[in-house]
């Protein structure tokens, strides 16, 4: 009699046999080769969804394919606990986001034991919990000590409806990305981490990234935003300051018809301060300022702009051009301010157009069907230079250089680089995370905490109103303290940390993470780090990566690690959609694996996705598909019934006697190739798991003693 296939009660035991057994715990073995295979940790809503489940399984399998192949595998989960919901939670629902956060950890924690996945939950670290948080504050206090970290005032993002600020990256479309809501700007005293100085070697170091997918690599490349040109000096007419603006094209400097500053470039004020033009310029800039990036750079608007009265000086042919205020040009990218050349660039033909100023071309199109003395549109591709005195004649690229080294011996300018990326705004109005263990003292100014005082705890006895300064501010035992400079009366830091932060060295504390003395040890990180193979979603591609990466190299200056790049592979899965759509709450088309897992079982769930797609595509959630991996798993399982008895009276050796014998064992070897190489190479699971199929089909066609 064949048992049905009971998948709650296997599943069920075997996870206890592991729990008891500890099978997944791993210990550092000198004599075995490490392999670290880690999952973006989840934050903990509570709710385990199908991405989760699909960036889990793939995990799952790699650590226990390379388990059988012989490696020490580290394979640990945790929890990036800190953040906004649970604060909203609690302005919401009155329950203490501690509480609220821990009682979510526990429920996820026990969804991820029922999907049956390899972990070792003896490394589980929760970033909200005062052992992480210590650790994450005396790496602030080494950063800050580098030179790394510093506050400065500054217009910041602010999202109005979440009351923070908010990093240049976690703004959408001139929208907040959490709720939605239109940012605005707003001058506060913020801390910044000096991501910046790092910006050539995150970019150089992709390079030596080969098991990176190409379209994250252009991601983080666009985002870094190198950009080659020069520096030149402008005299404003009848002003003891010079204009310096930067260009990436030196070639067009005599097709300049006038200049453009960003409205809030401080020689502004100076310069129309008692004349004519200054109350249109004021109104422009209250105007200007409540744009966010993106709305002001768009090629779509319309242009607009302030003439400020005021000219200035070509240094190469000493023409005088009128100098504009515009919002196209951004305060904080370059010097603040552009030499504008209609004929070549796109934004200044449209301006130019608008206020009717002139159009040089210095780039000749050569195509007769271009009029280059009535340009229709700017010319921006390459060609031979006209209207340039010496440097007419001479291909444009060319030119740039040779510009370059002509204002480089004048002294009117040099070459530069740029880079789109800004320093990291890394501090948060918010109660739910790390405190910024920062002390203001009256004599001493910023000072960091004692490291033996650390952690500085998150006080409980605040309020949550949602709006506002950080909650921290209303803990009556908090905020004051004594200064570890000088001992005098002191106030603490009332911001806290971008979860960012949190995560961007997570997977170093795993390595170590029942330290008490160190954040991790050297021994302990040189034997797991780095990571073999990091999984997660490509909504990650950006942010997380690069912040990690910057943590990862500035530890490495700090001598704490030894290798510079965190993560050595990187497979980033595809979404999992339904009829075609993201699994959404507001389409009503979302599937819950809980639900799954009562129907079919966790191997199920887990074979089903692993089986529908390549791990790097989209994955269309099937319900006839779900069903075709359930039959498939009755299948296995009625033919270890049917052979269980054989199977216990069958010899140590096996030896293969009749034709059918020795074409089982062709196809259980080969199968055993396939397997190997799907899953080791490419991690094509859903290949490797059609040839088992194939598998258990011959072994079902496959008759004891037949020749
Ligand atoms: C003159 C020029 C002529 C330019 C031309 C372009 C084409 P990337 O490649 O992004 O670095 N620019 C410089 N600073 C700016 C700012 N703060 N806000 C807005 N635009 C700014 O772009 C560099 C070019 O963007 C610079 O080269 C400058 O315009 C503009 F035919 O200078 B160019
Ligand atoms: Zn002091």
């Amino acid at each position: 009699m064949i048992d049905k296939y009971n998948f709650t009660e296997i599943e069920k035991k075997w996870q206890e046999k592991w729990k008891e057994s500890n099978v997944f715990e791993m210990i550092e073995d000198e004599s075995k080769e490490k392999y670290y295979v880690l999952e973006m940790f989840p934050y903990p809503s509570g709710k385990l969804h199908m991405g989760h489940v699909r960036n889990y399984s793939i995990g799952d399998v790699i650590a226990r394919f390379k388990t059988m192949k012989g490696f020490n595998v580290l394979h640990p989960m945790g929890w990036d606990s800190f953040g906004l919901p649970a604060e909203n939670a609690a302005i919401k629902h009155g329950a203490a986001p501690g509480d609220w956060t821990w009682n979510n950890i526990a429920e996820m924690r026990e969804q991820l034991t029922e999907l049956g996945l390899a972990y070792d939950w003896e490394r589980e670290v929760a970033t909200c919990h005062p052992d992480y948080y210590k650790w994450m504050q005396w790496i602030f206090i080494q950063f800050y000590k580098k030179g790394l970290a510093y506050k400065k005032e500054n217009p910041v993002n602010w999202c109005p409806s979440c009351q923070t600020v908010l990093a240049n990256e976690q703004v959408v479309d001139g929208k907040c990305e959490r709720c939605g809501a239109e940012v605005g700007k707003k001058n506060l005293s913020q801390w910044y981490f000096k991501i910046t100085d790092y910006a050539e070697r995150l970019l150089d170091n992709l390079e030596k990234l080969p098991g990176w997918p190409e379209k994250v690599k252009t991601m983080q490349k666009n985002w870094i935003g190198k950009s080659t040109g020069a520096e030149v000096l402008f005299k404003i007419k009848d002003f003891d300051k010079d204009l310096e603006v930067f260009t990436t094209r030196a070639d067009t400097l005599y097709g300049v018809t006038y200049m453009v500053m960003a409205p809030e470039h401080p020689y502004v004020k100076e310069l129309v301060t008692g004349t004519e033009y200054e109350a249109a310029v004021e109104e422009y800039l209250d105007k200007v300022q409540r744009m966010s990036d993106i709305e002001r750079t768009s090629t779509a608007n319309e242009k607009t702009g302030v003439f400020i009265g005021r000219y200035a000086v070509n240094p190469v042919n000493g023409k005088e051009v009128p100098i504009y205020i515009s919002d196209y040009v951004l305060m904080d990218y370059g010097t603040g301010a552009i030499m504008a050349v209609p004929a070549h660039d796109e934004r200044d033909f449209d301006f130019a157009k608008k206020f009717d100023l002139d159009i040089i071309p210095v780039v000749d199109p050569e195509n007769p069907e271009i009029d280059v003395n009535n340009l229709q549109e700017a010319f921006v591709a390459e060609g031979n230079m006209i209207n340039s005195e010496m440097f007419t004649g001479m291909n444009n690229r060319e030119a740039i250089v040779k510009i370059i080294e002509f204002l480089e011996e004048k002294g009117i300018g040099k070459k530069t680089i740029n880079y789109r990326l800004r320093d990291w705004l890394i501090s948060r109005q918010r109660y739910w995370g790390t405190p910024i263990p920062m002390i203001y003292c009256d004599t001493c100014g910023w000072v960091p905490e004692k490291e033996e005082n650390l952690p500085v705890m998150l006080p409980t006895d605040v309020e949550f109103t949602g709006k506002g300064e950080s909650p921290l501010t209303t803990s009556a035992t908090f905020g004051d303290t004594v200064c570890p400079v000088c001992g005098k009366p002191a106030r603490r830091e009332m911001d806290t940390m971008d979860t960012f932060l949190d995560s961007s060295w997570y997977f170093l504390r795993y390595c170590d993470p029942k330290n008490t003395e160190e954040a991790f040890s050297k021994e302990k990180t040189d034997y797991w780090m780095s990571v073999d193979q990091y999984i997660g979603g490509v909504e990650h591609a950006i942010l997380h990566l690069m912040y990690a990466r910057f943590f990862q190299m500035a530890l490495y200056d700090l001598d704490l690690v030894s290798n510079e790049e965190p993560f050595v592979n990187l497979l980033t899965q595809g979404m999992v959609i339904k009829d075609g759509k993201k699994m959404s709450k507001s389409i009503g088309n979302v599937v819950s694996p809980a639900e799954i897992i009562e129907k079919y079982g966790a191997d199920t769930a887990r074979l089903f996705i692993l089986f529908a797609a390549p791990p790097e595509r989209e994955l269309d959630w099937s319900d006839d598909g779900v069903e075709g991996s359930y039959r498939f798993l009755n299948r296995v399982h009625r033919l270890v019934y049917e052979y269980a008895d054989l199977c216990k009276s069958a010899p140590a050796e096996y030896k293969a006697v009749t034709k059918a014998d020795k074409d089982l064992a062709y196809t259980l070897n080969y199968t055993i190739k396939k397997v190997s190489e799907d899953i080791g190479g490419r991690f094509n699971f859903n290949t490797a798991i059609s040839s088992i199929m194939e598998l258990v089909n011959e072994m079902y066609k496959y008759k004891v003693g037949e020749k």
